[in-house]
């Protein structure tokens, strides 16, 4: 029927998002860090889908959505103790993944029993200030799919779940717009072709809200949590008083100006990539340089987003007719934080398309393939109360 047809079509799109995000990391894992030739990552690709096991391993990406689906399964919710126990305890588990420098301290203060405040160590990290990495995003796709069809709670939840490592508004802001375009992409229907631009003005009319809301309300300016407001104003008068009316004036300007874009981080890099996708032609070291693809979350959700909506349309150097498959290997042709924006992209790629477009090759030789088709299939029975019968 109509209707169990729209069903299958949407638990499809499930199992696409958690099975290209794990594709996506496993895959792009081999190039982390490193930038190489498109001619280089077309032939890795060759050599994965050669594989007969499960040889191409996730990485910290995958261990950590993992967690924050079989949280949200267990839990049948969002409960932050119980999420963060999970990431501390596979970290503690296989602590060879890959994990980011800095949240393996969190890890450790999370196993502690006495701990009061499940937040408490993100919130110490960095000073205070809390880590800006794209942990907390790179593992939010489950979140989009839990969360399924309420906006709000996709958000909500997107935030808090980032929160227990990363309590910059950069890391958890990048982790709300990561949920967003997987939940956006979600909705698409793919009867006609994506209106990639309609696509980023629905985000930027979003994240509009969210970065104004939260505009220096912590760390915004690298000003650790606890500090003062007397401290604050005490600095600055001191500072303007020994400047000429000139160096004043220029001052005045760039704050001004840093108060319309620096404050909403994620609406300019939105707004740079409107511009990019209505271009004929976007070089990759223009994306590398205004997007970015390091471990920051502000230089790795863009650059994700971009990479699925730039490959709904054909990419000259990528010969696949696969939009999916393009949209992966794109994603690591931008080099630095490969396996990162890769499984970001996936996500968003798979929500979009569909299961049927992950390669079968990829699902055989990417550990957890399986596993988050699974996940998948539990959280759409999460998500719409229904049930599949096995
Ligand atoms: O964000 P996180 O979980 O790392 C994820 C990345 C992905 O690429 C994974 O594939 C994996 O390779 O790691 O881990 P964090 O330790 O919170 O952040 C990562 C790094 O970002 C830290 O080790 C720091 O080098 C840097 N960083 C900061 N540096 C200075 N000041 C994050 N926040 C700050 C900061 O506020
Ligand atoms: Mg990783
Ligand atoms: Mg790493
Ligand atoms: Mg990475």
């Amino acid at each position: 029927t109509e209707m169990a047809s729209v069903a299958q079509i949407l638990r499809s799109r499930f199992r696409g998002c958690l099975a290209a995000a794990v594709a996506g990391d496993c895959i792009g894992a081999e190039f982390e860090g490193r930038c190489r030739p498109v001619d280089k990552i077309l032939g890795y690709v060759e050599h994965v889908n050669k594989q007969r096991g499960r040889e191409v391993e996730f990485t910290d990406d995958t261990a950590m959505a993992r967690s924050v689906a079989s949280s949200l399964i267990e839990c049948k919710g969002f409960d932050a103790r119980d999420m963060a126990t999970r990431f501390a305890k596979e970290y503690k588990r296989e602590s060879g993944r890959g994990y980011g420098g800095n949240v393996i301290t969190v890890f450790y203060r999370l196993l502690d029993e006495g701990l009061q405040d499940v937040f408490e160590p993100a919130r110490e990290q960095f000073d205070g200030r809390g880590s800006y990495g794209n942990g907390g995003a790179m593992r939010v796709a489950p979140v989009a799919l839990y969360a399924y069809g309420n906006v709000e709670k996709v958000q909500d939840v997107a935030k808090q779940t980032a929160m227990i490592t990363h309590f910059n508004r950069e890391g958890y802001n990048g982790a709300i717009l990561e949920a967003l375009a997987v939940h956006l992409a979600l909705q698409q229907s793919k009867d006609e072709n994506l209106n990639v631009v309609k696509f980023v003005d629905n985000l930027l009319e979003k994240m509009r809200i969210v970065e104004v809301n939260d505009a220096g309300s912590s760390q915004s300016e690298g000003q650790a949590v606890g500090q003062s407001e007397d401290n604050k104003t005490g600095q600055s008068e001191g500072t303007e008083g020994d400047q000429s009316e000139e160096e004043k004036g220029s001052k005045e300007a760039a704050s001004s100006k840093e108060a319309s874009l620096p404050d909403q981080p994620y609406c300019a890099k939105l707004e740079i990539m409107k511009e990019f996708l209505q271009r004929e032609k976007v070089s990759r070291q223009e994306v590398q340089d205004q997007l970015g693809n390091d471990i920051k979350a502000l230089n790795s959700v863009p650059a994700a987003i971009f990479s699925f909506l730039h490959c709904t349309r054909s990419v000259d150097d990528i010969p696949t007719d696969n939009a999916l498959e393009r949209t992966i290997i794109y994603a690591i042709s931008l080099g630095g934080d490969t396996d990162t924006i890769a499984t970001m992209a996936g996500a968003i790629a798979g929500a979009y398309y569909g299961i049927e477009y992950v390669p079968p090759p990829w699902m055989k030789a990417c550990e957890g393939a399986n596993d988050a088709v699974r996940f998948a299939d539990q959280l759409y029975c999460l998500a719409t109360g229904e049930t599949i019968e096995k």
